[in-house]
């Protein structure tokens, strides 16, 4: 409790004194767990952060389809097809939940889609990595997943209802996601000579983007005082970063595979890994636009985009047609 006060009293917060009567009773709501749904009164600020990140979030997932798309046809077996497909399929949902829930705080899909096309939306730093081999959906699901799962099961508790049930859902999911990666890993790791180094290869690839995932340091987190003021993040991106490097690190020892970083140690003092510095002039160059696929991955949304055109349009017109019908007949 203590810590989360500290936390929320970063530069920018206002605190009580500072706050109008409207503002007090909402972080009274805040303070004391109770949801804030559509309809409820909320700080402008509140409305944005939420609108940004939920927004982000849903763009990520629907961006996120694409590195394992990209392999769907060659999935080595009928059954890794099929698991592959409804993983696939399930970020899907997850991208069109995370829409609706920004949808209630007043924007549009139109005009979210205008934000991630013209790169003023971001959309998660890991996607703009290649799937170079099959062991890349293993490492997608295993690391990427799995970091996934330790920032959104905390959002699970957070104050904005409809991002806070979307999220109930989409949990169960990626921990499904997780597993199925970590089994391609485990198959591949304990098969040939060529399989394992296949494995290695994918886990030297996506460990320091899987641990970019997370966000800037604290130190360097534009957002975090302000959303802990306001619930919306519990773990600061440092904290959850750590319990994803403690919790994965055993799982690599598992497969016999090496984590990519000497500078790893277990630290007995603070029960937890030590760990390697991360290149942070990659993650601002590749969130900035920058990254070795951002070019591929927004040339592929706005090719569908486009390619749906016709299909939005008719939509409108059986809409407005039904709608005359509806009329003429009343
Ligand atoms: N990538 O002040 P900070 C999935 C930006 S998909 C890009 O710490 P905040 C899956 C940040 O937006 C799951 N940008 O921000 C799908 C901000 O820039 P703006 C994706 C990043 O919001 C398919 C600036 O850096 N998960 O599971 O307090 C297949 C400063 O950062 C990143 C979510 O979206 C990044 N990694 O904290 C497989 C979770 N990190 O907006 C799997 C929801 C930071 O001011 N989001 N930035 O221009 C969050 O929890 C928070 O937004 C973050 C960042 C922890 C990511």
């Amino acid at each position: 409790m203590y810590a989360q006060m500290v936390k929320a009293t970063g530069k920018g917060v206002k605190t009580r004194e500072q706050m109008d009567e409207n503002e007090r009773h909402f972080q009274d709501r805040i303070d004391n767990d109770i949801k804030i749904e559509a309809k409820d009164w909320m700080p402008e600020g509140y409305r944005k952060t939420l609108k940004r990140q939920i927004s982000q979030h849903a763009h990520s997932e629907i961006v996120g389809q694409l590195p394992e798309g990209n392999w769907i046809t060659r999935a080595p077996t009928l059954e890794r097809k099929t698991i592959l497909l409804a993983k696939v399929q399930d970020e899907a949902g997850h991208g069109l939940y995370l829409y609706c829930a920004a949808e209630t705080l007043g924007i549009s899909r139109d005009e979210m889609t205008e934000q991630l096309l013209s790169g003023k939306a971001k959309y998660s730093s890991i996607f703009n990595y290649p799937t170079l081999t099959w062991a890349d959906m293993g490492a997608i699901g295993w690391l990427v997943d799995g970091a996934a799962i330790m920032n959104q099961v905390p959002l699970q508790y957070c104050s904005y209802g409809p991002y806070a049930r979307a999220m109930v859902r989409i949990c169960k999911e990626e921990s499904f996601h997780q597993r199925q990666g970590f089994d391609i890993m485990n198959v591949l790791a304990k098969g040939s000579e060529a399989q394992k180094a296949m494995a290695q290869d994918a886990l030297n690839r996506w460990w320091w983007p899987a641990l970019m995932m997370f966000g800037p340091s604290d130190a360097d987190s534009v957002h975090s005082a302000q959303s802990f003021a306001w619930n919306i993040k519990q773990n600061s991106n440092d904290e959850l970063r750590q319990k994803f490097v403690d919790q994965t690190v055993p799982q690599a020892e598992f497969l016999g595979l090496n984590v990519p970083d000497s500078d790893l140690k277990w630290n007995d003092k603070k029960n937890g890994y030590d760990f390697g510095a991360i290149n942070w002039d990659e993650f601002f160059a590749v969130i900035a636009g920058d990254g070795p696929c951002n070019k591929e991955r927004l040339g592929a949304r706005q090719k569908a985009w486009n390619d749906g055109a016709w299909f939005r349009e008719a939509l409108i017109v059986n809409a407005e047609k039904r709608a005359a019908c509806k009329q003429a007949a009343e």
